[in-house]
């Protein structure tokens, strides 16, 4: 299973953009183009729903050997078994979210500012997003933060940071260059008519790290 220090490219199947009909079928495109982490959104489901999704993708995501993370449901998360499981800012802290899916689950936090980032990492997260670099019709309520404090972020990590929002196949040479060295893609990934060759197509991004 691949570890999150290994992990560079998240991909999220969003079910803003996914049909729940098409979720087996994205996932398999996901994990063979390569992504090394895979989230389950779906903010309009009700809990059951969640993981009865969570329950079709577990399977491949498990054969293709990367972590299946589980966003806002940490109960779902523990039925299911996922490996992971992301909370926001406005959800319970990562010490309660532990408490429920218990230490063979990691936990992963959104932050949208170099303060939110430091205190995440505070608290304990495993993992952070740190975001929306830009604008993004994902998350449309959220100002978009820029790039300026993607170095200093990952200067005082001490845990893996994943650039998130607006991070498209155009804009990753210049996130890069501002000091990402993993992010997040949702839309350019799930609109894609090649999802499996636009992931592959970003594999590059495996070999800056360092
Ligand atoms: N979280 P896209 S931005 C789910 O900043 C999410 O915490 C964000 O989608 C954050 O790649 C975002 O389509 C949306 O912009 C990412």
């Amino acid at each position: 299973m691949r570890a999150l220090k290994d992990s560079y490219l998240y991909g999220i199947v969003d079910l803003g953009y996914v049909k729940p009909e098409d979720v087996p079928t994205m996932t398999l495109a996901l994990v063979e183009g390569g992504v090394d982490l895979l989230q389950l959104r779906a903010k309009k489901f009700t809990a059951a729903e969640v993981e009865r999704l969570a329950r079709l993708m577990h399977p491949i995501t498990r054969d293709g050997g990367i972590p299946l993370i589980i966003n806002d449901h940490p109960e779902v998360a523990a039925a299911v078994g996922s490996e992971g499981v992301h909370v926001g800012q406005d959800d319970q802290s990562v010490e309660a979210t532990r408490r429920i899916v218990g230490p063979g689950c990691f936990v992963g936090k959104s932050t949208h500012s170099v303060a939110q980032a430091r205190a995440a990492m505070a608290e304990g997260a495993d993992y952070i997003g740190f975001g929306p670099l830009y604008a993004t019709g994902t998350k449309p309520d959220y100002v978009p933060i820029g790039l300026q404090d993607i170095a200093e972020v990952n200067a005082f990590a001490t845990c893996p940071v994943f650039c998130i929002g607006g991070v498209n196949p155009e804009r990753l040479p210049e996130i890069v260059g501002a000091g990402a060295k993993r992010v997040v893609i949702v839309s350019a990934w799930l609109q894609a008519e090649d999802v499996r060759g636009e992931v592959e197509a970003l594999r590059w991004l495996k070999g800056c790290a360092g």
